[in-house]
């Protein structure tokens, strides 16, 4: 296995895992095949550099560089550095939004050692469930569990798109469900954690420059619109007898950008919308779409979200159906750690800081732990596309900087 010291080489080695034929680009959900896989993959590589794989019983894995003669437990590994991301993607998506900061956490580790690097702590390669929120519908399901900033029985029942719950699905990937939930004194044993991962925007591009430092996460939600009207025949019920929940839906999607862009920089989309029955020829009985607001200020974004929800009210009414909204999540702007970031600023003087629309588990855990970010720039700029990418220099640039901030925080 090996590819000592090198991300590009362990991307590569994904690269046939979990392609997605018809949408193209990969479809990695959590605890699917394809994410289990990359759990293999991830394991078996963290194995082969003497890490201690455990998991918790929020879908976690987490692979251990314990100090020499320090006991492999809670007391053994107080004031751990971690580091690390998640491996599962949305749907299409692309191979860096996630797995590069695994590999790159991997890759580190390699650097770390080559440079005779003696930790004074332990540091703990973490691998997050559910960050997309692709399957159970909660973003960063795994970190939000971790940090007890989501009620675990809320969670264990949360069903998929097949109506198999969290608790099932992840047992069957060999978690105890009973064990989901807060973990505070495995957080309090946390001294930092630090997050690489490709950059999703334009940021570095207009900089010229391979990597930078998180500032801030902007406020970003996610609502669940159910519009319920009344199935019928296409051709042998008349405009008057309609009560079309797909009418009331585009005046959802179409209010959302007219509200959205009278906020300055504001960003509303609808990128998920399911029809039932779905047929050509069948007036729908029912319409679920789901609403993605995000802004630097919370109040922008709920204020969308309800001018955006009354409208929606209004044309339900007078389409005869009946519309339900309901927030699925919602994280609050967040700045990163100031005394870390100015600590990784130290490290990496030359690295400049960028905020970020795309949220992250480092997002949720900066509620709990010192956290802070690093971003590898993306030559296309663009994320949650087949297309996303990293050039290799920046790749092995972004490693290095990892380490770099990581080699300061284990021996300092
Ligand atoms: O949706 C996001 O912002 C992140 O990529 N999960
Ligand atoms: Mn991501
Ligand atoms: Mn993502
Ligand atoms: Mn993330």
């Amino acid at each position: 296995m090996s590819t000592h010291a090198d991300a590009n080489a362990l991307l590569a080695e994904i690269e046939g895992i979990g392609v997605d034929e018809k949408r193209g680009g990969y479809s990695r959900p959590v605890f699917s095949a394809a994410e289990l896989e990359l759990r293999v993959w991830f394991s078996a590589h963290a194995t082969e550099r003497g890490l201690a794989v455990e998991k918790d019983g929020n879908g976690i894995l987490w692979a251990w560089w314990d100090v020499p003669g320090a006991s492999a437990d809670a007391d053994g590994r107080h004031g751990a550095i971690v580091t690390g991301s998640h491996l599962d993607s949305v749907p299409g998506g692309g191979n860096f939004d996630g797995p590069l900061g695994v590999a790159s956490a991997l890759a580190a580790v390699d650097l770390l050692r080559d440079r005779g690097v003696q930790p004074a702590r332990p540091l703990a390669v973490a691998v997050f469930p559910e960050e997309e929120g692709s399957r159970f519908g909660i973003a960063c399901l795994g970190s939000r569990l971790l940090a007890g900033a989501v009620d675990p029985e809320r969670v264990r029942a949360l069903p998929d798109e097949t109506g198999r719950s969290f608790a099932d699905v992840s047992s069957d990937a060999g978690f105890d469900p009973s064990l989901i939930g807060a973990d505070p004194g495995r957080l309090a044993g946390i001294a930092a954690f630090v997050e690489l991962h490709v950059e999703q925007g334009r940021g570095l591009i207009d900089l010229g420059q391979p990597v930078a430092l998180a500032g801030a996460i902007i406020a970003h939600g996610r609502w669940h619109v159910r519009i319920e009207g009344r199935g019928d025949h296409a051709g042998a019920t008349r405009m008057a007898d309609r009560q079309d929940p797909v009418v009331v839906a585009a005046e959802t999607i179409r209010r959302l950008r007219e509200h959205t862009l009278a906020v300055d920089d504001a960003r509303g989309t609808v990128g998920r919308v399911l029809v039932t029955p779905g047929g050509t020829n069948v007036i729908a009985s029912a319409v679920d779409l789901w609403m993605d607001v995000r802004h630097r200020s919370e109040e922008a974004v709920q204020r969308i979200v309800s001018d955006v929800t009354a409208a929606t009210q209004c044309a339900a009414e007078d389409e005869g159906c009946v519309v339900t909204v309901t927030e699925q999540s919602f994280s609050p702007t967040i700045s990163f750690d100031p005394a870390l970031r100015d600590r990784m600023q130290e490290v990496l003087t030359d690295a400049p800081v960028l905020d970020t629309g795309a949220g992250h588990d480092a997002g949720i855990l900066a509620d709990v732990i010192p956290t802070g970010m690093l971003f590898v720039r993306n030559p296309t700029g663009a994320s949650h596309t087949p297309v996303e990418t990293a050039g290799p220099e920046d790749v092995t640039a972004g490693v290095e900087a990892l380490a770099d901030v990581l080699e300061d925080l284990l021996t300092r």
